[in-house]
């Protein structure tokens, strides 16, 4: 895995995209919202094949954003804001029911900026957690807290199942490749707050344009 053969990678990095993906004006650039995604299903796909039905459908997503990042109209998709604008004054975007825009930038951000929520809360957990804590239990806690919410009954079934299969917490430190364990706690303090920030500015965007229920 990669994580496994390069020297350099380490969760920190990924987090630290995170970071650069804010303006100050408090804009979302999407090309640094989507490094950081790939990143973390790097991550993901480190951690064993019975994530791959997960890391799959969020690499299709990110894939679908970079699409529009590349694309002839590439300029409306440099910030979150600028996307978000851009869809809906030219009605590109599904509002009530799935029709002619399956791929639109808005519902295909939506997505990840909900599993977004879910790396908050479980990374928090695992900040403060102990040696002795499940990584099973602190996972589904924080999907049946967040994502599950979303989800059909048979995606909760398949995702609850695959948590079983998580590295324990030890392992889980070492695949972050940071250091030891006060040096990820320490590490995680840092980079849940910059997460937080990247999830409330998307989630005020949300809000404000009345998508967050988007098909
Ligand atoms: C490290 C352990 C990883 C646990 C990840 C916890 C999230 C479980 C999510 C299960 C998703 C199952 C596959 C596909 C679901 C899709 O139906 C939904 C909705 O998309 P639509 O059908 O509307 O197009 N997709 C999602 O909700 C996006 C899921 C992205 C998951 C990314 C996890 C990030 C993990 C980071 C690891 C550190």
């Amino acid at each position: 895995s990669v994580a496994v053969e390069d020297p350099k990678f380490t969760l920190q990095e990924v987090l630290d995209t995170f970071k650069s993906c804010l303006s100050e004006n408090k804009e979302v650039f999407l090309e640094h919202y989507v490094a950081g995604w790939l990143g973390l299903v790097r991550f993901m796909n480190s951690l064993g094949s019975v994530f791959s039905f997960i890391a799959k459908d969020a690499v299709n997503k990110i894939q679908i954003l970079i699409n529009h990042l590349n694309g002839e109209n590439g300029a409306h998709y440099v910030t979150v804001q600028s996307m978000v604008k851009y869809e809906l004054d030219n009605q590109l975007v599904d509002l009530t029911k799935r029709g002619s825009f399956p791929e639109s930038g808005c519902r295909t951000l939506l997505r990840l900026h909900r599993a977004l929520r879910w790396l908050e809360l479980f990374l928090e957990r695992l900040r403060t957690s102990t040696e002795e804590s499940k990584t099973s239990v602190m996972c589904s806690e924080a999907y049946n807290e967040s994502l599950s919410q979303h989800h059909a009954w048979i995606i909760r079934k398949a995702a609850g199942t695959a948590f079983w299969a998580l590295p324990g917490r030890a392992t889980f430190f070492d695949v972050m490749n940071v250091g030891t364990p006060e040096q990820v706690v320490a590490m995680l303090g840092d980079a849940l707050p910059l997460i937080s920030e990247v999830y409330q500015v998307t989630e005020d965007l949300y809000a404000q344009n009345n998508i967050l229920d988007l098909p």
